[in-house]
């Protein structure tokens, strides 16, 4: 079965990891989110594709999901002593990944190549996308009028504001990155992984000819809220500072009719129905992945799930 995930963040890069775990490493496309990408220190960071990438490799570190495991911190220690911001860390492994994709960058390379270049280094077998090879950037609107660019809201202020929406800077622009809607058009499968719908899932669905590629598909979706609760992240508070009482279902509802499938823990059974009442097939399943096993059998059961959408859909 060919398989293209729509992944950002560490629950997403969890379920990826799972998927590439269980299915043949050319019947699997990850499509990341780039809208948290952003500058520091004059360079180019890609959250969640290292995230991603880190975890498909086995380097992600397993306390934080962001960053590599095994880090030390002495090049940021030395640039604070000088004056640097401190509110993002930034390690000396993932500085080399830093350095280089800046490197690249600024010598005119795709960051779809500099991606599958990395990918190959660090020996990470299925395909792994960017939305967009052209920059789009989360912007959170708060309820006090401010816009702020994703990592400032996310780390410096640490999800605190509170949100209205979000705007994605660059969008207009933006063009599926090579082989995105090939990768597409190819599946028999699309899996919205257990990612924040509002800032990892949308900026994706909002690149211009994706949204379409993928509701030409079967696509099923992973609750990231579990008994009202986001698993890691502002997602939950997200929802409620929209007006939204954050749940599965409400996460069902946002995807709505893209959906022919939603798996939702086994904590929430109880929404199951009313899932079946928006016309998606509902599997509520454990969906908290512990560990590398536990990726493997989620990915698994929503393989599974996914085979059974596509013989009664
Ligand atoms: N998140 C934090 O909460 N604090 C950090 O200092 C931090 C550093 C960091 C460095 C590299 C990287 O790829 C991710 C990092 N993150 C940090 C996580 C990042 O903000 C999030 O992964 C995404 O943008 C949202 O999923």
């Amino acid at each position: 079965m060919k398989v293209v995930a729509l992944a950002g963040g560490v629950g997403g890069a969890k379920l990826a990891d799972g998927l590439a775990q269980v299915l043949p490493t050319e019947d699997l496309t990850i499509i990341v989110n780039t809208g948290d990408d952003f500058e520091h220190f004059g360079l180019s960071i890609c959250p969640d594709l290292d995230t991603v990438c880190y975890t498909l490799a086995g380097l992600a570190n397993p306390e934080t999901g962001w960053g590599q495991a095994s880090e030390s911190w002495v090049a940021i220690e030395a640039a604070k002593a000088l004056g640097a911001p401190g509110w993002f860390n930034l390690g000396d492994r993932d500085l080399g990944t830093h350095l280089e994709r800046t490197r690249r960058l600024r010598g005119g390379d795709a960051l779809s190549a500099i991606t599958a270049d990395f990918c190959r280094a660090w020996g990470i077998g299925p395909q792994v996308l960017p939305m967009s090879d052209a920059p789009v950037r989360t912007i959170v609107q708060t309820r006090d009028g401010d816009e702020l660019a994703f990592q400032n809201y996310f780390v410096e202020l640490r999800c605190e504001p509170e949100v209205r929406g979000f705007r994605f800077e660059g969008i207009e622009a933006a063009r599926p990155a090579p082989g995105a809607v090939d990768a597409l058009i190819a599946a028999d499968l699309v899996v919205i992984c257990p990612s924040n719908p509002w800032v990892s899932v949308a900026p994706i669905l909002a690149i211009d000819g994706l949204r379409a590629a993928v509701a030409d598909k079967p696509v099923l979706a992973v609750s990231p809220i579990i008994g009202g609760q986001a698993v890691k992240g502002p997602a939950a508070k997200m929802f409620r500072e929209l007006g939204i009482a954050p749940s599965a279902l409400a996460v069902a509802q946002h995807y709505g009719d893209l959906l022919a499938g939603f798996v939702l823990d086994t904590a929430d059974a109880g929404q199951a129905e009313a899932v079946q009442g928006l016309g998606i097939m509902p599997l509520a399943t454990a969906t908290l992945m512990q560990d590398t096993a536990g990726r493997a059998r989620l990915a698994a059961e929503v393989l599974e799930f996914g085979g059974y959408l596509l013989t009664n859909a």
